[in-house]
């Protein structure tokens, strides 16, 4: 056991030396950075990849016969073949890049939703998704009359599937739910959501954002019909997101926005629209991100995905290990590492949370303090903010004990302790 842990810190170790962020110190102290649900750090490979990108071949894509513009285009389009590779999707025509998970769901409801929901159908999430989950279907809501509802969370902070079971009936046209909660670290059951939803020919659309970058995922075995995610929470560049699609579905919905490249013909009366996934990707895409993302996913894929899963429960169970011992806190989410990811939200006696990410900020460590655009589920909970350690493949037991140093030092500072 002992021996598992050092060759798990060693590896760990090693990892680190990728991340040249890591090597830097705030407050005259070694950074220990614990805000990864909010956006990872990078590895060499991508900011030499957006180096190299900007360096030797920028140039715009698909539609330049000059060889800079077929260099971009075929780098860019080898980022999409990655990224479909990486989740497991049947064709690279099947994804497309957006600028982040929140772009992929707005696209996902303005197109699809727009024009296939009437009214009394209903969209079925949860009270645990990001707002970018749920903002989204309110508009849709508001413009088309749909019956927008959510499954509820347990105390533990689990998914009440018993209620989803009961909300998804026959008017039911789709099933938006995350695949890790970005408060709770919760993971949820996808396969079993798909095949309720399903039953009763509703889509499902998966919120990826948290899960994506921290589990291995396959779209063909989880049998979603969508799945959002975001570049910059996975070692790869911001303003770069994806979204997957199944082509049958894709086919039948109208483009997001109008534009240079998303066109077949253009006449001044009508316009025919290109192929996909290029259907979908108006305007000059962001070449470097979506290249950048590519070497993200080349990165992930050499660490492998399983494994990154291992470290991040090997990681958690020790942190709710050490964190649950510390006086006045309270941990909200399961306290059993195997049912969710890296994501520790709680708060400390009356501490104000943004007190708390200050304090831990003197200290080099990096937290996230807040509702964390979730406000519907801090409120299932009564409560307005947490504070939120979020962990990744590079962090280390040794950062967690810093952390909860930090943690007793605070409850000193405001005489709880
Ligand atoms: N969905 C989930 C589950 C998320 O955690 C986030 C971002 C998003 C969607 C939106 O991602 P974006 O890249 O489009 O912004 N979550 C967080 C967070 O927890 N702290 O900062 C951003």
């Amino acid at each position: 056991m002992l021996e598992d842990v050092e060759k798990m810190e060693e590896e760990t170790l090693k990892i680190r030396k990728d991340f040249p962020i890591l090597n830097r110190k705030v407050k005259g102290k070694p950074l220990v950075y614990l805000d990864n649900a909010a956006t990872s750090q990078k590895p060499k490979i991508v900011i030499e990849t957006l180096n190299n990108f900007y360096s030797h071949y920028n140039a715009n894509i698909h539609r330049g016969i000059h060889e800079l513009s077929a260099e971009a285009t075929d780098m860019h389009e080898e980022a999409r073949q990655k990224v479909t590779n990486f989740i497991n999707a049947k064709s690279a025509e099947e994804i497309i890049f957006v600028r982040n998970a929140t772009e992929a769901i707005n696209l996902v409801a303005y197109t699809w939703g727009l024009h296939t929901l009437q009214k009394g159908d209903r969209v079925v999430s949860t009270v645990m998704e990001h707002h970018s989950n749920i903002v989204p279907w309110q508009f849709i809501r508001d413009l088309k009359g749909i019956d927008l509802v959510y499954a509820d969370v347990t105390e533990d902070g689990l998914l009440d599937y018993e209620n989803m079971s009961q909300l998804i009936n026959e008017n039911t046209k789709l099933v938006t739910v995350t695949l890790m909660s970005n408060v709770l670290g919760t993971i949820n059951d996808v396969k079993r959501i798909v095949k309720q939803a399903h039953e009763v020919g509703a889509l499902v659309l998966v919120d990826g954002a948290q899960g994506v970058p921290h589990l291995p995922v396959d779209v063909q075995e989880l049998g979603c019909d969508f799945l959002a995610f975001s570049g910059h929470k996975m070692m790869g560049p911001t303003g770069i997101g994806v979204l997957y699609g199944k082509k049958d579905i894709l086919l039948e919905m109208p483009p997001f926005l109008g534009g240079g490249d998303m066109i077949k013909e253009v006449h001044l009366d009508k316009t025919t629209f290109n192929d996909l996934p290029w259907k979908f990707e108006a305007g000059t895409p962001n070449i470097a991100g979506a290249i950048g993302l590519g070497a993200a996913v080349d990165y992930l894929s050499s660490l492998g995905m399983e494994k990154v899963r291992a470290h991040e429960k090997y990681l958690t169970e020790y942190a709710l290990e050490k964190m649950s011992d510390i006086p006045h806190i309270n941990i909200i989410g399961p306290k059993d590492a195997s049912k969710k990811g890296g994501v520790i939200s709680f708060t400390l006696g009356d501490i104000h949370p943004h007190d708390i990410a200050s304090i831990l900020n003197e200290e080099g460590i990096a937290v996230r303090s807040g509702h964390h655009c979730a406000q519907p589920l801090l409120e299932r909970f009564g409560i307005n903010a947490t504070a939120r350690a979020s962990m990744y493949v590079y962090n280390t037991r040794s950062e967690i004990d810093v952390l909860v140093d930090a943690l007793n030092r605070a409850l000193e500072l405001f005489g709880l302790k």
